[in-house]
């Protein structure tokens, strides 16, 4: 069976505050593998498609302004359960309900600016990384660390 994906990204606060390397970290530190990395401007379009199903929300273009205000960092994570737990290592989505030592509770402060993104299951997860990495992303073994990490 395919190892499960999911998109995480860092969103423009997160970028201009230095803090793409730290988030990075966490997933790597925790045995999860990197298959796809980009830093690019992101657009309305994106945008818009990334975020559709919040489209009637009232915090819509405040989101939408935010995200424009710079580019992110697009990465795609694979391993073990790691849509549920990459949310888990982001935290809730309001930074001051996120326990300390999750990302947003390390970090930061505000729901509309709390850093990061991640996929919330398989399905939405597979939506995005085929709309961020239209390309697809790598498939590659790491042949010593995976026998170190899973049982
Ligand atoms: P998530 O990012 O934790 O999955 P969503 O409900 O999908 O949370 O919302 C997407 C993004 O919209 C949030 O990460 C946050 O940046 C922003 N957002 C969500 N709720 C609010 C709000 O009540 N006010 C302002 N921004 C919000
Ligand atoms: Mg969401």
């Amino acid at each position: 069976m395919a190892e499960e994906r999911t998109y995480i990204m860092v969103k423009p606060d997160g970028v201009e505050r230095g803090l793409v390397g730290e988030i990075i970290k966490r997933f790597e530190s925790k045995g999860y593998k990197l298959v796809a990395l980009q830093l690019l401007p992101t657009s309305r379009e994106l945008l818009n498609e990334h975020y559709c199903d919040l489209k009637d929300k009232p915090f819509f273009p405040k989101l939408i302004n935010y995200m424009l205000s710079g580019p992110v960092v697009g990465m795609v994570w694979e391993g073990k359960d790691i849509v549920k737990t990459g949310r888990r290592l982001l935290g809730e989505t309001d930074p001051l309900k996120s326990a300390p030592g999750t990302i947003r509770g390390d970090y930061c402060i505000d729901v509309g600016k709390n850093l990061c993104h991640g996929s919330d299951s398989v399905e939405s997860a597979q939506r995005e990384i085929s709309l961020w990495f239209p390309n697809g992303v790598l498939s590659w073994e790491r042949h010593n660390v995976h026998k170190l990490i899973y049982e």
